[in-house]
């Protein structure tokens, strides 16, 4: 068994830059990695998470002492956790195990204490703590990546409606893309690029990580020549006649310390290795700045999924459903989902930034949040441009879309009333406030239900939001629709 990490057989050109992450301001980290989408290690932003006090002995944090895996088997003993066998690999990715959070650590103790090197190497992925377990805050999220739509999203709404992969909708429900992971030396991540094309950022709490990451520019070259398969281990002998272009690759290479995070940009495809026991967080996470990048990989991965069944199109009653239908299963979400996520974020971006252009009418006034909205509303408008086009919105396929998509777009005074809603708009508030005033500061957020308004922020007893936004556009469509409401927005002289 190949145990060894990074094996020195790619060519590495440069090293991940480090910035102090205490003395860096949210502007600088957009404009020098968050919108040219480059990777960093940022440091000093883990020293007051329960986490790096509770789970590691403090004097040697080169992984978790056994007395500390212990205290975690007894105080989260989650019935099932999905755990990777790095020895044997499934399609793209490793053997994937269920079992409890007592038997994994029970491994990892038994193998350390045997000084076992052969038996399997089982890392614990995915681990769904927050969700599992919100009572303790292990840790918080540093503001740089609190612009997290992916998971305030999935805090209140499922990310796909349709009832079809209804065996699957508790699970996809639930699911939200804040991780934990933990695994002894050795254990490793294969090649991959993040689902959804989101951006991750992922703590040490102990131990290191080796990252290998290949820039997006040269994404091809890990593919064969059907554009089919991609390099599983960067460490094998990697064939020259299946992968043509493989050699030509040129990577960026970084030793992740403990309590550091990195940031992992949109569509890098990257290689990780554990080199010491180690326990990580991770979060998955999109937002304006990467919005684009969503809508092209469902963009690319629905052409595939209809490529794949273009010669039964004469006998589909509904060929667009299926598509859309098989285009869930494998992406998990499609674009009548993507329709229905961007669509709230707009109206969740209009109200704040009706509230903040009308400062009698908010407690937030800043002409980088209103910015920040401004930018947000261009980039839903960017991808819903592109959505006008396409063959799942035409008219005819409009009628198709299940009701419960319908619903979930259409009626936007229906929308505004949802609870669900509510809750994004809290949390969207929430993690502007936290970004732009720091969480000291954090605003007293008001009981809407109070007065007329939906604004956490409005101060205002009868602001009139819902009918400002009507008074553009009542109903939702399709994404054309959604344009003109963000034009109208925009080119409002009254904001
Ligand atoms: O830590 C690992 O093993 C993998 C993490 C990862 O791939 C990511 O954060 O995107």
């Amino acid at each position: 068994m190949d145990r060894t990490a990074g094996g020195g057989r790619v060519k590495v050109v440069g090293q991940v830059e480090r910035v102090d992450g205490a003395t860096l301001s949210y502007g600088e980290f957009v404009d020098r990695f968050m919108r040219p989408n480059r990777p960093v290690v940022l440091t000093g932003l883990t020293s007051s998470w329960r986490a790096c006090r509770d789970w590691t002995l403090a004097a040697d944090r080169r992984g978790p002492h056994p007395e500390y895996l212990e205290f975690l088997a007894r105080s989260f003993p989650s019935p099932l956790v999905q755990v990777a066998d790095c020895s044997s690999r499934e399609f793209s990715d490793q053997k994937r195990l269920e079992m409890t959070m007592r038997e994994f650590v029970d491994h990892w103790v038994g193998n350390s204490s045997n000084g076992d090197s052969e038996g399997p190497l089982l890392y614990l992925k995915d681990w769904h703590f927050v969700k599992e377990y919100p009572a303790y805050v292990a840790y918080t999220t540093p503001k740089f990546f609190a612009d997290d739509w992916l998971n305030m999203y999935l805090d209140s709404h499922p990310i796909h409606r349709d009832s079809d992969i209804a065996n699957h909708k508790n699970e996809i429900n639930c699911a939200d893309y804040r991780f934990v992971y933990m695994g002894s030396k050795g254990t490793w991540t294969p090649l991959h690029a993040d689902v959804f094309r989101s951006y991750s950022w992922s703590a040490n709490v102990c131990g290191r990580k080796l990252w290998l990451f290949l820039p997006p520019s040269q994404s091809h070259c890990i593919f064969d020549r059907n554009l089919r398969s991609s390099v599983y281990n960067i460490n094998d002998e990697v064939s020259e006649k299946q992968f043509p272009e493989f050699n030509n690759t040129e990577w960026l290479e970084c030793t992740q310390e403990q309590d550091e995070i990195i940031f992992v940009p949109s569509g890098w495809y990257h290689q990780v290795h554990n080199l010491d026991d180690t326990i990580s967080i991770n979060h998955n996470w999109f937002n304006g700045y990467n919005l684009h990048w969503v809508w092209n990989l469902l963009h690319e991965d629905y052409k595939v999924a209809k490529d794949y069944i273009e010669d039964i199109r004469d006998i589909c009653d509904d060929f667009e459903g299926l598509c859309q239908r098989n285009l869930a299963a494998n992406t998990g979400m499609n674009f009548y989902d993507f329709f229905v996520f961007i669509t709230r974020f707009a109206l969740a971006n209009i109200v704040e930034l009706y509230h903040i252009q009308k400062p009698k009418e908010t407690a937030l006034n800043s002409t980088e949040t209103t910015n920040h909205f401004v930018y947000n509303l261009m980039s839903i408008r960017n991808v819903a441009s592109k959505m006008t086009s396409t063959e799942a919105f035409n008219t005819e396929n409009i009628c198709n879309i299940s009701e419960e998509n319908q619903s979930a777009f259409s009626d936007i005074i229906k929308i505004l009333e949802e609870e669900s809603f509510r809750r994004l708009s809290v949390a969207m508030s929430k993690a502007y406030d936290h970004i732009y005033r720091g969480q000291r500061n954090c605003l007293k957020m008001r009981d809407s239900n109070q007065k007329g308004c939906l604004s956490m922020t409005c101060v205002k007893s009868d602001c009139d939001v819902v009918g400002h936004i009507t008074s553009f556009v009542r109903e939702i469509h399709g994404p054309a629709d959604l344009v003109i409401l963000i034009d109208s927005t925009l080119s409002d002289g009254k904001l």
